[in-house]
């Protein structure tokens, strides 16, 4: 069996997140490669003021993690910069935060340069390579310019925008380019990979069908491969005494209430500021719930050295105040903010506790905590899962109640819908959505993409 090279940005092991805080690639990524004999390579979170170049190894939870220092300036424009002031809200339909900077491209460039020379000396003839995520692009060209024959897939967590948008990244042809380098790209959703297609056949002049798209004079199969949680490992943490212990905590406080529950990164593109609207609305128009209910938010920082981050907390500090000084009593609360991270375990009971979930991005690749909402839930008193329809994950969770998160309105009336739902209701679409949360888990998401890129062996006919 080939040995499996995993590279992404960043390598974190769910052992050494003190608590858990890692977003859902680092956790994929880990239980994936479990059970391969490989290597998981990329920064390790650290910065130099000079770039030296050097590679820890180490290995921990029986993977072997190699990681290497940026420098400042790397940090800078290749991290806050090009990926996430240019591509993470070009991606995300955010036009209006995007920032376009030379320096963040060259930034970009040489990052993946300086992966390429760090990670080829431990790349052997027979290994399969799996990049990750929009930091990486053009890692490939990068490795196929220093002699590497691998094969070499590479998988989107989040969205691919429409071509339109895409095209008002400058170069935009350049990095689409570097996509055709790899043997396989794999996104979450049919509508993702539906905008591959256009930019290839619309804007590059390519041709796409069957799964194999050929461009700019190479050819490159893509497919759809819905990632997962690591669902039995989740479960089991679910039942775990950390679990049991935060739910006992967290039911002591409800007070027979009803919890509604929301955790998110601290990202724009979670939605958590039109979800607090649709919450402030709900207060208003169902009055009823006043006392009875409460909202529980989770969202620990992240990026925050990026502007558009400290901004969006600054407008959720606010609007959590308005609201709680709007509507709160001496013995009652309508909004928990809380801005730290949980361990799973913890994370696990508190799901377990919330009668509804609200996971309404504006904008997102799959959505992980939908999934392990539903695979929390006490199969006796399941609570009710609210998706949007712009998460990848409602492609899937079909069971659940998918709104628009742009229609408070809409919001806010399945908001009563969940905490009214009959018991029988609520486990009919519990079932529906466990179902699929235990069958196509990370493991089956790693199966089918591994499959598939060692099928690459056959070279693709060159259709163009
Ligand atoms: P993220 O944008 O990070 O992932 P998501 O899929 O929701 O989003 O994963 C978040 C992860 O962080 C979950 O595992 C969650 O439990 C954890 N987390 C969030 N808040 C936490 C807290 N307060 N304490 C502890 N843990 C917390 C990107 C894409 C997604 C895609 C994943 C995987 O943006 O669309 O689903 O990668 O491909």
């Amino acid at each position: 069996m080939s040995r499996i090279i995993v590279i992404s940005n960043r390598v974190a092991m769910p052992s050494n997140g003190s608590a858990g805080s890692q977003g859902g690639l680092a956790v994929a990524i880990a239980a994936a490669l479990k059970e391969y004999r490989g290597m998981w390579f990329g920064w390790s979170g650290e910065s130099t003021s000079e770039y030296t170049g050097a590679i820890s190894i180490a290995r921990a939870d029986d993977v072997t993690t190699a990681t290497i220092d940026l420098e400042e300036q790397d940090v800078e424009e290749y991290y806050n910069g090009y990926a996430n002031k240019t591509l993470w809200p070009l991606f995300h339909y955010r036009l209006d935060l995007v920032e376009f900077d030379r320096a963040f491209g060259a930034g970009y460039a040489r990052v993946n340069q300086r992966f390429a020379d760090a990670v080829t000396p431990l790349i052997e003839p027979d290994d399969l390579v799996w990049i990750h995520d929009y930091h990486l692009i053009p890692l490939a060209r990068e490795l196929r310019a220093r002699g590497l024959k691998n094969r070499i897939g590479f998988f989107l967590h989040t969205p691919w925008p429409p071509a339109r948008l895409l095209a008002t990244l400058p170069h935009h042809e350049e990095l689409v380019e570097c996509l055709m380098t790899y043997d396989l790209i794999g996104f979450q959703t049919e509508d993702w990979l539906d905008s591959f297609r256009s930019y290839i056949i619309g804007m590059a002049g390519g041709s796409g069908s069957d799964g194999v798209f050929s461009a700019y004079g190479r050819s490159a199969r893509a497919g759809v491969f819905p990632i997962g949680i690591d669902a039995d490992a989740f479960i089991a943490a679910a039942h775990g005494p950390q679990a049991d212990a935060a739910h006992a905590r967290i039911v002591h406080s409800i007070a027979g209430r009803k919890m509604i529950v929301g955790v998110d990164r601290l990202d724009y593109s979670k939605g958590i500021e039109d979800r607090f609207l649709a919450y402030e609305r709900f207060l208003s128009d169902h009055p009823e719930w006043i006392g009875n209910t409460f909202l529980l938010q989770i969202a620990p920082p992240t990026r925050a050295g990026i502007g558009s981050y400290q901004d969006i907390r600054e407008r959720l500090d606010a609007q959590s105040g308005r609201i709680n000084g709007a509507f709160a009593d001496v013995d009652w609360v309508p909004l928990r903010y809380v801005n730290r991270a949980y361990p799973r375990g913890e994370l696990a009971g508190i799901y377990r506790a919330a009668a509804a979930a609200l996971v309404t991005p504006l904008r997102d690749g799959m959505n992980l905590v939908a999934k392990e909402y539903v695979a929390a839930q006490d199969p006796d008193d399941p609570g009710v899962l609210i998706l949007s329809k712009f998460a990848g994950a409602a492609t899937q969770m079909t069971a659940a109640l998918l709104v628009n998160p742009f229609d408070g309105h809409e919001v806010m009336e399945a908001m009563h819908q969940a905490l009214t739902m009959p018991l029988a209701e609520r486990q009919g679409r519990w079932q529906e959505l466990f179902e699929g949360v235990q069958r196509d888990d990370v493991l089956a998401w790693r199966e089918c993409y591994i499959a598939a890129l060692q099928d690459t062996a056959e070279p693709v006919a060159a259709t163009a």
